[in-house]
């Protein structure tokens, strides 16, 4: 295994829109090995594709305080239910250091393919419901901090380009 380079904002490469993985084989399940692996080394709870650079459709997620429960998407789709929201703290591995407060729909359903390319589906809430679409956000090109304000966004911008001009 793996552990995978994390893109950080405002990288243009997060904005790339992922293509549905056309079959399971053994090249993706070793990137979700790897991804898995590079999740739970940088303490995250979800992880897409995207975000390693990769521009296919995978998600990888582990909400379980122990971190022995991964959960994988592949292709995933949902569709919302009703037009209820929830208001949840973010963050995200792309974005480190910082977490907002977001809206989101709160009655999903998923579908999506495992691992060994099985179709299964879910109808989360809560924080899985908010992780979900957050991670489907990445695989269309999407971040967290798209939902702020300009103002929000740009300090946030500011603040990691000066981090990573000067790393220590
Ligand atoms: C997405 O995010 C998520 O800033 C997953 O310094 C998060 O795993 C969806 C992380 C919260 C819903 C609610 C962030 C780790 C991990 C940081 C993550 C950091 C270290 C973020
Ligand atoms: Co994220």
């Amino acid at each position: 295994m793996a552990i995978l380079n994390i893109l950080e904002f405002p990288d243009a490469r997060l904005r790339t829109v992922a293509k549905p993985v056309a079959n399971i084989d053994e090249s993706i399940r070793t990137l979700v090995d790897n991804m898995l692996e590079t999740m739970y080394s940088a303490q995250g709870i979800g992880l897409a594709a995207t975000q390693v650079n990769v521009h296919q459709r995978v998600v990888v997620m582990d909400l379980s305080e122990t971190g022995d429960q991964p959960m994988v998407l592949i292709n995933p789709e949902v569709k919302i239910l009703d037009d209820q929201t929830c208001p949840h703290q973010e963050g995200c591995l792309s974005v480190p250091g910082f977490y907002e407060t977001i809206q989101r729909p709160e009655h999903i359903h998923l579908t999506a393919l495992d691992r060994d390319g099985n179709r299964f589906e879910l109808l989360p809430d809560g924080l899985l419901a908010v992780c979900i679409q957050h991670e489907i956000d990445h695989l269309d090109g999407k971040l967290f901090v798209d939902y702020l304000s300009t103002i929000k966004r740009q300090r946030i911008r500011t603040k990691l380009e000066k981090l990573n001009r000067h790393p220590d």
